[in-house]
């Protein structure tokens, strides 16, 4: 009998990811205030509204804020050994420029972290995920103004000093190379996007870079034994043609995507990016204060992965791709998922040798999965959802990382995105499912919240016991 064997390290993470937005509901319990996503009923691809409207599914979201003891308990039943959730920033300082945290919002993290310690399950804390308080986007017009700095720091020191003795891993800000494409998701930018100029939005980038890299500093006097990550959008570009023009945009394109990552692990910007700036005539407010922040580099580079895209110096062709988050074009060569993500496997371990070779820096990945649409079927009297589709993505993405560990990289984990069916950050459909837990809630908000493992639950179980030895190569 042949042993199977696996890529991937002893101790390597296995586990899933949320978001607080978009699992908790409870939007104006326990003392929180308003975050921008309470005024997102459609989600990315939507206006924003004044006040919550009831049509935001994530006023609700799956309830975790009661359920979240549940929950963590069919986590452990799969084996995780992490599982990533964000703090949202609007329970623990309510306006976001309040002078004192509030107590009940803290309670819960306390909670929801004590629950995980009783399964053994550790947890990697993202401190900002797209949940940026309302006030602050209203009245300081979020990161374009530099105050947003001074906030962050309270509320990431408060976090640092309350779970900084049982929390590890954390990530400064989801996705922070969204923020130029969307600027009141990810930047709580309140004024709208097509009355921003490229200037204001690099400002907010500059002082989301320089807030980040301050919470890194303040870690290490704070809470010694933490390790600090970034995270960023990862998309592998490939050039539609073989022209130099085309490979030309790729690396364009590339720049302005790593950049982010590039300024976390060198502490400084890099030429290209000085560059862009000279040639727009953008000129940034630096102190030297910034550039004394910016060289608290990070512990590792955490990313989220679904996709690739084809990238063109064809005008004609350029325009007819358009729509895609971070530009690029459809690649032809590639499938698409139900919401016209194009599944690439192959493009996983690509970026993970990418960012290894570029910053030597240990890898998370925090996000990776499948949203598609599920039906809930009865097998033996046991409700649950037959997705052989989503182990299909989700095994063959599992294997090209362990081909990238094989190459050389250090991976540290992988969470897969949405372990329990949530609502989806770009339209915020609840149909869009990414789950190895079926949750009972629809788009028109029926449902009765009840949980029901899927087919995937007990796949990512073995994955999770053999250490990767499980997948289908
Ligand atoms: C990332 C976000 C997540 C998330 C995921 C899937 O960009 O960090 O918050 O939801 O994408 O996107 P969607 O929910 O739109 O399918």
């Amino acid at each position: 009998m042949t042993i199977p064997t696996t890529p991937f390290p002893e101790g390597f993470l296995w586990g899933g990811a949320t978001a607080a937005n978009q699992v908790e509901g409870a939007y104006a319990e326990g003392g929180k205030g308003l975050s921008v996503q309470d005024v997102m009923p459609r989600g990315l691809v939507g206006a924003r509204t004044e006040k919550p409207t009831p049509d935001n599914l994530k006023l609700e979201a799956i309830d975790f804020y009661h359920r979240y003891a549940e929950d963590i308990a069919l986590f452990a039943q799969m084996g995780f050994s992490v599982y990533r959730f964000s703090i949202a920033w609007s329970r623990i300082f309510p306006n976001g420029d309040d002078a004192e945290p509030n107590e009940e919002g803290l309670a819960f993290y306390d909670r929801v972290l004590d629950e995980l310690e009783r399964h053994g399950i550790e947890p990697l804390v993202t401190i900002s995920h797209y949940e940026t308080p309302l006030h602050l986007a209203e009245t300081y017009d979020g990161w374009v103004s530099r105050e947003l700095i001074g906030f962050y720091e309270r509320y990431a020191r408060t976090l640092f000093e309350r779970y900084g003795a049982r929390v590890k891993y954390w990530l400064t800000f989801n996705e922070i190379n969204s923020l130029v494409h969307a600027p009141f998701m990810s930047g709580g930018i309140g004024t709208p996007k097509e009355q921003l100029n490229e200037g204001d939005l690099y400002q907010a980038m500059h002082h989301e870079l320089v807030a980040s890299a301050r919470a890194t500093r303040i870690a290490r006097e704070v809470a010694p034994g933490a390790q600090i990550g970034c995270m960023v959008l990862s998309m592998p570009m490939y050039p539609l043609s073989p022209s130099p023009a085309d490979a030309l945009a790729v690396l364009a394109a590339d720049h302005a995507n790593l950049v982010y990552g590039d300024v976390h692990t060198r502490g400084e910007y890099p030429g290209y990016f000085l560059r862009t700036l000279r040639e727009k005539g953008i000129e940034l407010d630096i102190t030297d204060e910034d550039r004394e922040d910016l060289t608290h580099t990070v512990d590792f580079v955490s990313f989220s992965y679904y996709m690739s895209a084809a990238e063109t110096a064809d005008p004609e062709l350029r325009a007819a791709g358009e729509g895609n988050i971070m530009g690029g074009v459809p690649n032809p060569t590639l499938e698409a998922s139900e919401w016209g993500w194009q599944i690439d496997p192959t493009g996983l371990r690509i970026v993970l040798n990418q960012f290894w070779d570029r910053w030597q820096k240990p890898l998370f990945i925090v996000e990776n999965g499948l949203g598609a649409k599920d039906e809930l079927v009865e097998v033996d009297g046991r409700k649950t959802v037959i997705d052989d589709y989503r182990i299909r993505y989700l095994n063959d993405h599992l294997v090209q990382v362990g081909e990238a560990v094989e190459d050389g990289v250090e991976v540290l984990g992988y969470t897969s995105w949405g372990c329990i069916d949530i609502v989806s950050a770009s339209t915020a459909q609840l149909s869009k499912r990414y789950g190895f837990i079926y949750v009972d809630r629809n788009d028109d908000g029926s449902g009765s919240l009840a949980r029901y493992p899927k087919k995937s639950f007990d796949w990512y179980a073995e994955v999770i016991r053999t250490n990767g030895a499980s997948l289908t190569r």
